[in-house]
């Protein structure tokens, strides 16, 4: 199986690159973006200021610092407004961007958190959904990644996601 569901702490993860929510600006945040600038220390800031921002949907990469994850893939979720905002394709732009970003740098092993769920509102369910169906659809393309893990920090999303991988 490529892909695996965790219940834990992103930062603690060793794989290529772990994935944040982050926002535009890149000048962190709270929930995990908070939690991974912290882990990961001042270098992390340095780059994302060099790199300046990203739009919602886009990808960008930086050092993992001190954690043990190689590289850290900012990424920017769409913020809920309804449904009718372009939210689902801004949702999967994250997952394909992402893993295009890693594919380009040659890596293998990438975890993503549960992108908009948090502070964005973005409903859990829909969410799950989209990022398990966007990631088995590039996994196909893309033979050369070798692990996506789903790290669900909260009960729910854990669950949901254990339930839809069993569909
Ligand atoms: N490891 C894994 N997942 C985590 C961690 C962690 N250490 N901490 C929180 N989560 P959120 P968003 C989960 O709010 O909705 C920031 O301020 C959390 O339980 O972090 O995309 C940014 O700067 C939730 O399921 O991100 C932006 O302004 C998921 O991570 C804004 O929040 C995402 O929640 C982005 O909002």
């Amino acid at each position: 199986m490529k892909i695996e569901v965790r219940q834990e702490d992103i930062t603690t993860l060793d794989v290529d690159a772990i994935v944040n929510a982050a926002n535009k600006t890149l000048r962190g945040g709270g929930g995990v973006d908070g939690a991974i600038h912290r882990a990961g220390g001042k270098e992390i800031l340095k780059e994302c200021k060099e790199i300046g921002g990203c739009e919602t949907g886009e990808a960008v990469m930086t050092t993992a610092g001190e954690m043990p994850a190689r590289h850290v893939i900012h990424t920017v979720g769409p913020v809920w407004n309804g449904g009718e905002n372009n939210e689902d394709e801004l949702l999967q732009n994250c997952y394909k961007n992402s893993l295009q970003l890693a594919v380009e740098n040659g890596l293998q092993t990438i975890a993503f958190p549960n992108i908009s769920t948090g502070v964005y509102g973005f409903p859990k369910e829909r969410a799950a959904r989209i990022a398990v169906e966007t990631v088995e659809q590039v996994l196909k393309d893309e033979p050369s990644v070798e692990k996506v893990f789903f790290i669900c920090f909260d009960k729910e999303n854990y669950n949901l996601y254990i339930d839809l991988l069993k569909e």
